[in-house]
């Protein structure tokens, strides 16, 4: 097993997300290749670590000063073994093949628990949206698009969004596969209600992590009510992720993003959170301004000589990282212990790093792997690819209750899995037990391929 993840490094050094998300998913699976000797002949890790394949392209655009840009493409096919690739696309100045091929990977497990037939892809680019006028980012999503679509289709490929790319990049981009094509077909999702988006798909991540908190808590008899929340980011996930603890009667005293993070103490509201919504998604401006706003709220700016982030030093009892990868450092996991929490449920994808995880796991926190707890977003992707694929619609209450139901089943599905496993609880260790026997087995079904 470790020989797999030296040979891993020893190909791609550099790629150290990648690595991080393999080395966590191979120590999950250990005690099920010692039940499953077959699993070892055939070389299944090899193979699952292995991306079915890797497209890297050079996107050329224009910008306003009519300047020529390059930025680099990505995709990841990495596995397509119980569905087509399916997976979102980030635009952010600091992606590249390691962090796409992290993404592939959580994404193939994550997929398989969503009990939706979708294989596992990611992919993006190193083009940063952030300051760009809406002319510059359409044109760059019509380069992007322009390689991309040789490669993805309603029945090989669907990315949608992720960091950087929400309704507008989603818009431009399917215009663009469109124009190309010449076909209108569900090859991207997250697309806009009245040209074939699905309800909730905008809301699903978030409401989906807070299902799968209260469900945690609900096994325990507990529930959200009263309960102080700490919430990173103030993008897609931490949005929605505010919208649902406020309507499951919790409360929510933190966001951030790239630059600092705001601390509220009265708590946010609705009519807070509509403003936060206003000023990210229309304005597009920064969560500083929210103390010009909210006075009694104080603001605190990133330190680069702090080695925590102090987003995760106050009292709380839960914790939903809705940010990036590696937030949650282990000093941070060391104050949210120290200040009482008690949950820590993943929006976004490998937030915390493993030392961190470990204490979570060691000290019995109810701690919610990304690719259980933030499943909800490409669960509800696959429900509008089967939308359209019916050419229909279905009502807000539809779609809401198959991602409630779906959350549920993925968190039955991680307690039987730890518990067949030994490992009774551990929601981690039953996501990936859970979600790698799904797809190895329908990898062997199919032969070498
Ligand atoms: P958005 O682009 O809407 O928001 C991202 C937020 O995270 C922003 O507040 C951003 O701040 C902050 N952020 C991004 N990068 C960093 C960084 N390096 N350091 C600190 N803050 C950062 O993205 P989403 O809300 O869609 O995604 C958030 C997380 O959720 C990601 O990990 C994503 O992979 C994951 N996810 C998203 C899903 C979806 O459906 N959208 C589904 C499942 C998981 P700033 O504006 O300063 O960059
Ligand atoms: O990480 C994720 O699951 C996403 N960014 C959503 C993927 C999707 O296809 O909806």
């Amino acid at each position: 097993m470790t020989d797999i993840l030296e040979l891993i490094k020893n190909k791609d050094p550099q790629q150290h997300e990648f690595h991080q998300a393999v080395d966590e998913v191979l120590a999950s699976v250990r005690p099920v290749l010692d039940r499953n000797p077959q699993y070892r002949q055939e070389a299944v890790l090899a193979r699952i670590t292995e991306p079915e394949r890797v497209v890297m392209f050079r996107v050329v655009w224009m910008d306003d000063q009519e300047q020529v840009q390059v930025n680099r493409g990505f995709r990841v096919e990495m596995n397509s073994a119980i569905g087509p690739y399916k997976g979102g696309l980030r635009f952010h100045p600091s992606v590249n093949l390691g962090i796409i091929k992290f993404l592939a990977f959580e994404q193939v497990f994550k997929n398989s628990l969503t009990t939706l037939a979708m294989g596992g892809g990611k992919g993006g680019s190193d083009f940063n949206p952030k300051g760009k006028s809406d002319n510059e980012v359409m044109r760059f999503c019509q380069s992007f698009m322009t390689e991309l679509s040789r490669h993805i289709g309603p029945d090989t490929d669907i990315p949608a969004g992720d960091i950087g790319v929400g309704a507008r990049e989603i818009g431009y981009l399917f215009g663009q596969y469109k124009r190309l094509r010449n076909e209108f077909t569900g090859v991207l999702t997250g697309k806009s209600l009245n040209w074939g988006g699905s309800l909730i798909r905008p809301e699903a991540t978030g409401y989906g992590s807070v299902y799968f908190a209260a469900e945690m808590l609900g096994a325990n008899n507990d529930t959200l009510e009263g309960k102080t929340c700490l919430v990173s980011g103030s993008g897609n996930v931490a949005q929605y992720t505010v919208e649902k603890i406020l309507d499951l009667g919790g409360r929510v005293i933190t966001l951030s993003d790239s630059s600092g993070y705001i601390y509220d103490e009265e708590g946010l509201d609705r009519d807070k959170l509509a403003w936060i919504m206003e000023l990210k998604n229309i304005r597009r401006g920064r969560i500083k301004e929210y103390v010009d706003e909210y006075p009694q709220a104080v603001y605190t700016p990133v330190d680069p000589g702090l080695d925590y982030n102090p987003l995760w030093n106050h009292k709380a009892d839960c914790a939903f990282p809705s940010a990036t990868q590696n937030e949650i450092n282990e000093k941070d996991g060391q104050h949210l212990l120290d200040n009482g929490v008690r949950l820590v449920c993943e929006g976004a994808n490998m937030p915390t790093v493993p030392a961190a995880i470990d204490l979570f796991v060691d000290n019995k926190l109810l701690y919610a792997p990304g690719k259980a707890a933030n499943a909800g977003g490409v669960a509800v992707s696959g429900l509008e690819m089967a939308q359209n694929s019916m050419r229909l619609s279905w009502p807000r209450e539809e779609v809401d209750g198959r991602l409630k139901h779906i959350m549920k089943s993925i968190h039955r599905t991680c307690l039987d899995a730890s518990a067949e496993y030994g490992h009774q609880g551990n929601y981690m260790a039953g996501a990936n037990i859970a979600g790698f026997v799904k797809v190895v087995n329908a990898m062997l079904d199919q032969g070498l391929v």
